[in-house]
């Protein structure tokens, strides 16, 4: 297998913030080159040239947003995409509980449009229908679009932005709710984004997002989930300041414990009476020190320790005759599993319940993926949770493989072996 290292077009850099355009920007951590992290890869392509690319990480002195400092054509990520959040019923169930927010929050009526950006299989827009909304998706990756259509979800194949949005506001009138859940941090050009969201977005109705937020990844050495993808790692702070300028009023920001800890927010076209609670997540991040550029220099220090202590303990485990194998092979997992050089010397395989990666490798460290049975059958030493942001849903479900003895290990925020009788 050989590298080729990706360049331009495929790969731009970026030199200024892309909230609030000043070259501000100091690069510090370095994770790649590495493959884009949902590439997996089939038998025949294992000895085909592989692409690299490059991911830095910088922080803007000026507004404070983590940003990557490269590009990655969205559809070189996104035309074809294999994150499906109907596979897990932790998400399924949380975006019931999202719509119901939304919808009391603008007590939606039947009949009121609700557009979810990046909609993916439709998930999220059947818990909207349930409230009698008038559902319209959004999303660029074809095989999603096709599959949410078949299921009775009207989505538009195409990447969110300000001409898309009129075009929608002309034929479907303004949206009540538009909603955008692990979106916002994958936008490239966000003045775009939000300008279409204020075009498309009624006088009286509300954006929610979600997202990975920035203070747990920093405080947790969640860097795994820095990837291509992910363009933006949020926060409070700058979201605010770029929102406002594109006449979006940021409010009622809620932590949320999914995908590691992330953030709930929604904005309003008018003014809301109180922020209800902006300013104190605002005072918060910067007590943490989430506009300090000495809290990120840290941060490779942490990331270095989570790789030290996984393959330190990796390699004790083989050398003791132990099996480890990988479970969950997550895109997070991919990055973990590229930055420590884990390969099938240390985890044989990995197991997952996504019928279109089963049967593949993983992007760069080549590690074949099988169904969740072969955990049992084979019954290894340990599993080593790759989608620890699952790990409650993932541990609950395999019980027998534990009462055979079998242990699970979470590598972040801390490496760790998970005992059955306590909850993760
Ligand atoms: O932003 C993103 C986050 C929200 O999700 C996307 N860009 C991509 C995606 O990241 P990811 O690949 O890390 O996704 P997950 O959902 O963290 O990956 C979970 C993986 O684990 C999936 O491939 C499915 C697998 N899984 C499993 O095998 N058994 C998951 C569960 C719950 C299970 O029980």
């Amino acid at each position: 297998m050989t590298q080729e290292l990706a360049t331009k077009p495929e790969v731009l850099q970026v030199d200024n913030c892309r909230a609030c355009d000043n070259k501000n920007l100091t690069t510090f951590l370095q994770l790649g080159p590495t493959p884009i992290p949902n590439g997996f890869l089939e038998a025949s392509e294992l000895n085909q040239a592989e692409k690299f690319y490059p991911l830095d990480v910088s922080f803007c002195g000026e507004c404070g947003m983590v940003q990557l400092g490269h590009v990655v054509d969205p559809n070189v990520m996104f035309k074809n995409y294999v994150y499906v959040p109907s596979t897990s019923t932790t998400m399924v169930q949380h975006f019931g509980e999202l719509a119901t927010d939304a919808t009391q929050r603008v007590n939606l009526e039947t009949g009121d449009l609700v557009v979810d950006i990046g909609s993916n299989d439709g998930t999220l827009l059947k818990a909207f229908k349930r409230y009698g909304a008038t559902i319209l998706g959004v999303d660029p990756a074809t095989n999603l679009a096709t599959l949410a259509n078949e299921q009775g979800v009207p989505t538009i194949n195409e990447l969110f932005d300000k001409n898309l949005a009129l075009s929608i506001r002309s034929q479907h009138g303004p949206a009540r709710v538009i909603s955008a859940t692990n979106v916002v941090a994958h936008v490239h050009n966000l003045h775009d984004f939000f300008e279409g969201v204020h075009d498309l977005l009624a006088d009286n109705g509300k954006l929610v997002m979600e997202f990975p937020y920035l203070v747990n990844l920093i405080e947790g050495g969640e860097f795994d989930t820095i990837y291509q993808e992910h363009l933006s790692y949020l926060s409070i702070n700058p979201l605010q300041k770029l929102l406002a300028q594109h006449g979006l009023n940021l409010t009622s920001p809620r932590l949320i414990d999914i995908h590691g800890g992330s953030i709930r927010v929604f904005a309003t076209k008018s003014k809301p009476e109180s922020d209800d609670g902006v300013t104190a997540f605002i005072t918060t991040e910067r007590e943490k020190g989430m506009l300090d550029l000495e809290t990120y220099s840290r941060f490779q220090m942490d990331v270095n320790r989570v790789r030290h202590d996984l393959v330190e303990a990796l390699w004790s485990l083989r050398f003791a005759d132990r099996k480890v194998v990988g479970y969950g092979a997550s895109a997070k997992g991919n990055i973990l599993t590229n930055y420590c050089r884990i390969g099938v010397e240390s985890l044989p395989y990995i197991v997952d319940s996504i019928p279109y990666k089963q049967g593949k490798y993983t992007p760069g460290m080549h590690i074949p993926i099988y169904p969740e049975d072969q955990l049992l059958e084979d019954q290894p030493d340990y599993a080593l949770l790759l989608a620890w942001n699952f790990a409650d849903e993932i541990v609950q479900k395999q019980g027998t493989f534990q009462k055979r003895g079998g242990k699970f290990i979470r590598p972040i925020p801390v490496l760790k072996v998970i005992h059955p009788s306590r909850k993760v």
